[in-house]
């Protein structure tokens, strides 16, 4: 359902890039942009309205109702195909690196007809960007470096992506006459940031109707290999998808093996190859007699081994087989454990909906309280207010409880700035049940001043959470460069949690720096960050993060009590006098 969605919220992404492209009005741009995010944010299924219906989603006009009704009756977009006429695919592609604009781009295809990432990297090896007018030896450094950075994240796709796709096809191969089971494995499956490509496993006597199956899926654009074991395809979008289907009867050990990680399966066979046993694919074999010992579940494999079945989340080789071994391994952080969410935002800056039906999401996701946190005035496009501010206070108080009894905490995302301060005076901040506070400008200072302002912001006795404390976008922006035990130590020291930004552009913190902020005694806050109530539904994703990282309940505040929840934001009364030294009068 979300798909089409998603599908005409990129074609008018495309179209605002296409008219910046064209050296179009700005502003024109901008709300196509506005639009696409609207879509892609809009719950309900776009296949179902009617122009006014359309109309009536906030941010779409007159002109994109036209545009999404004319896709939906045709599958095309006229002026959309014009403007692509004008400018190759791969012009828009080079707008992706980090500090390539349109403008540059346009200039790089009219000067040198440069018109793919692979092309400009030639030329800037080859030194032809040197002396392009308006392109000075700063900006040749920077499309170089921004190069880099792009294929660090290229050729991998992002988790919520490879996951809807994955979802899509399990559902749709379970269901083939003959399928016993089917489940993604891979790094889908152990829910890393990004996947190389999507494994999925299945069980069936026969296999080819499960590979018929998904060689007639509408995605797939290249077939990459098809026998009776394994299917290799590639999408239309470029992603490989490997379906395997084994006997019923080796379900488990496949599963296991398919499920990886590399490194965790060594360790494993290792195990295994100690107790005189050999493990495969196929099943965990005593190596004397040759007889079959287990393989019909993870859990049976794992239990011939002595081990208790490792969640896939874990299985990254970072100690887990050992703890396994000693009964240690961590009782993992749920989503059902998740009592609440501590950093959204309303239409009243830049979310799509409105607090109420913000609030009316949240409720229906079973949450017991729910922080509402808009950008404070520093961010200067926001236009957030005092008064603003206050107004949505009361509202706030007025609609407490009134949703399946839902608590609401009135706060803030502050933004940090060069030198670790916040927006607002200690008694305004004094006013909001909670502060968020987050990065989100000065992003190239150097390791020193970046450790500098986030301690800064740790030890601000209103700062109760770091939102997205690294301000890495996985497809787009690198982390800042910081000391993050520095900040992580005084983190613990004044209890502030850090965040695990769920959204899957950002998980951030990851997994790793996860581990190593609870080695110092950090408690955490997994947030959406949701901008619209669709996104208040990628929780999951930051929980993956967190098991990933082994946290427990205990180590992530948002599955508290709403009191001891409330005692850990109390953090300006337990800190004490730094209030006071701060605060005039
Ligand atoms: P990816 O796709 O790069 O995100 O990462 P994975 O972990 O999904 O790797 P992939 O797709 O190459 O293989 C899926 C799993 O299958 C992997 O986690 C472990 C297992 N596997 C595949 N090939 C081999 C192999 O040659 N040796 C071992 N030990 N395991 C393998
Ligand atoms: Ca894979
Ligand atoms: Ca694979
Ligand atoms: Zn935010």
């Amino acid at each position: 359902m979300a798909r089409l969605n998603d599908e005409v919220g990129a074609l008018l992404r495309e179209y605002a890039d296409l008219i910046l492209l064209n050296g179009g009005n700005a502003f024109r741009a901008r709300s196509y942009e506005k639009a696409a995010r609207s879509v892609g944010g809009y719950p309900g299924d776009l296949a179902h309205l009617d122009e006014a219906g359309l109309r009536e989603i906030p941010g779409v006009g007159d002109s994109t109702a036209d545009k999404i009704s004319e896709y939906l009756a045709t599958g095309r977009i006229e002026a959309l195909e014009a403007l692509r006429a004008k400018i190759p695919p791969g012009v828009r592609e080079i707008t992706n690196i980090p500090g390539v604009g349109p403008k540059t781009a346009v200039l790089l295809y009219r000067k040198l007809g440069i018109k793919s990432v692979d092309e400009l990297r030639e030329a800037a090896d080859a030194g032809k960007l040197k002396g392009l007018p308006g392109l000075g030896a700063k900006t040749v450094e920077n499309i170089r470096q921004g190069i880099d950075q792009l294929s660090q994240t290229s050729g991998r796709t992002l988790l919520n992506t490879a996951l809807d796709l994955a979802e899509d096809l399990v559902a749709e191969l379970a269901g083939v006459p003959g399928c016993k089971k089917c489940d993604y494995a891979g790094s889908l499956r152990r829910m890393r940031e990004t996947v190389g490509d999507i494994d999925i496993l299945a069980t069936a006597t026969d296999s080819a109707p499960l590979m018929a199956a998904l060689l007639a899926r509408p995605e797939v654009a290249q077939v990459i290999g098809s026998g009776t074991t394994k299917t290799s395809i590639r999408t239309d979008k470029g992603l490989q998808v490997d379906l395997r289907v084994v006997p019923p009867a080796d379900w488990g050990a496949a599963l296991i093996y398919f499920t990886g990680s590399r490194a965790h399966n060594i360790k494993l066979r290792g195990r295994a190859v100690k107790e005189g046993l050999k493990l495969s694919e196929y099943g965990l074999f005593d190596v004397e007699s040759g007889k079959k010992l287990a393989s019909r579940t993870e859990k049976e494999v794992y239990k011939a081994l002595d081990l208790p079945w490792i969640p896939p989340t874990l299985r990254e080789d970072r100690g887990e087989i050992e703890a396994a071994a000693t009964g240690d391994l961590p009782d993992l952080v749920q989503l059902k454990d998740l009592r609440g969410d501590l950093h959204t935002h309303t239409n009243l800056t830049d979310g799509l909906a409105p607090l109420e039906q913000m609030l009316e999401t949240a409720a229906n996701l079973g949450y017991a309280y729910y922080a509402v946190t808009d950008h404070a005035p520093d961010l200067v496009m926001q236009r957030m207010t005092d008064e603003k501010m206050l107004t949505q206070r009361t509202q706030a108080r007025d609609l407490d409880r009134t949703y399946n009894g839902m608590r609401i905490l009135h706060g803030t995302e502050l933004n940090i700035d060069a030198k670790g301060d916040v927006d607002w005076p200690a008694e305004f901040l004094a006013g909001f049940d909670l502060c968020v506070a987050s990065i989100h400008s000065s992003f190239g200072l150097d390791r020193a001043a970046q450790t500098k302002r986030l301690i800064r912001a740790c030890e601000n006795p209103y700062v109760n959470i770091i939102g997205h404390p690294t301000t890495r976008l996985l497809d787009r922006r690198q982390p800042i460069d910081v000391d993050l035990d520095a900040v992580f130590e005084v983190a613990a020291r004044t209890g502030t949690a850090m965040e695990i930004n769920a959204s899957p552009q950002r998980l951030d913190l990851n997994d790793e720096q996860v581990m190593a902020a609870k080695r110092h005694g950090v408690k955490f806050a997994i947030n959406s960050d949701a901008h619209s109530t669709l996104a208040l539904g990628n929780q999951r994703f930051g929980i993956a993060t967190a098991q990933r990282g082994w946290l427990t309940k205990d180590d992530v505040i948002n599955t508290w009590s709403l009191t001891r929840l409330r005692g850990f934001l109390r953090k300006a009364a337990a800190g004490g006098s730094r209030v006071h030294d701060r605060a005039p009068g």
